[in-house]
């Protein structure tokens, strides 16, 4: 039985799709079924405006539903598939004289693209050391860190508080990201006070994004989630905000990896 569009709302709603890649990835093989079974009529539309809607800051599936939208064809949700998964290799290979022998890293959440780049260097005989900050309130540091400790690689989990602690252990910082736009590059809620001690400690900060992940849109809409996932109790004065994103000015960045080069901040810009 294919997937339901609820089912896979409820997948991406709930993290258990998670990252901006994924996302998108889970979306388009849940649309070309949708589309050879029923063109691109209602259900389609309704389809894109739902998913859409799940995870509104990242701004790959957007781009990618732009396209679709445009083309009204299979071939391009194919090869828009294709070009996702590709980026992956096409990183790696760009970025490789990155990441030197015995290099310490520190990283933020759970990137597909970022960890690509890591791992490909460990396929490469780079010893490295990667330090994962947990990511409160959903813990997407821990699937970094036992992704990476599966596959040999040591890793040292940390509390996000103790970044600060660590950061004259690391020699670089890598994130990836879910939208790179005019005014800096939005990942992960945290990512801004990390490139901030970057900027203090002398820490090049690198940023891993392939270049679906140019973000054209006038406005973003950072996601705001369940207050639950950070506390629970219902106290009367208590307010709780729980933002999933920030946005990180690109002065704080050094290079951006992406599947086309390694790219400067004003190369971006430019591309924008
Ligand atoms: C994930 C996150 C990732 C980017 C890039 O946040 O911030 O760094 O999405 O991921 P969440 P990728 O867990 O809330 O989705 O490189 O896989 O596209």
């Amino acid at each position: 039985m294919p997937e339901s569009l609820s089912g896979l709302e409820k997948r991406i709603k709930s993290l258990q799709v998670q990252g901006a890649k994924n996302i998108a990835i889970e979306s388009l093989i849940f649309l070309r079924t949708l589309v050879k079974k029923k063109g691109f009529r209602n259900d389609f539309r309704e389809a894109v405006k739902r998913l859409e809607k799940t995870r509104p800051t990242a701004v790959v599936l957007h781009n990618c539903l732009e396209e679709i939208k445009k083309e009204k064809d299979v071939k391009a949700i194919e090869r828009l598939l294709r070009q996702l998964k590709d980026a992956d290799k096409q990183i790696a290979l760009k970025g490789r004289g990155l990441i030197k022998d015995k290099t310490r890293i520190m990283t933020r959440c759970h990137s597909s693209e970022a960890l690509a780049l890591i791992k490909y260097a460990w396929k490469d005989r780079k010893k490295m050391k990667v330090y994962a900050t947990e990511t409160r309130p959903k813990w997407q540091g821990v699937k970094t860190a036992n992704e990476l400790a599966k596959l040999g690689i040591p890793v040292t989990l940390i509390v996000d508080s103790a970044m600060g602690f660590f950061i004259d252990d690391v020699d670089m910082v890598i994130v990836g990201t879910d939208a790179m736009r005019n005014e800096g590059f939005v990942n992960k809620i945290g990512t801004y006070m990390l490139a901030l001690l970057c900027k203090e400690h002398k820490k090049p900060l690198y940023v891993v994004g392939d270049t679906l992940k140019l973000d054209k849109r006038k406005y973003i809409q950072i996601e705001e989630r369940d207050p639950d996932e950070v506390y629970k109790e219902n106290l009367k004065n208590l307010y709780v905000r729980n933002p999933a994103f920030d946005i990180t000015p690109w002065k704080y960045v050094k290079r951006v990896i992406t599947e086309k080069g390694v790219m400067t901040p004003g190369n971006i810009k430019k591309l924008l």
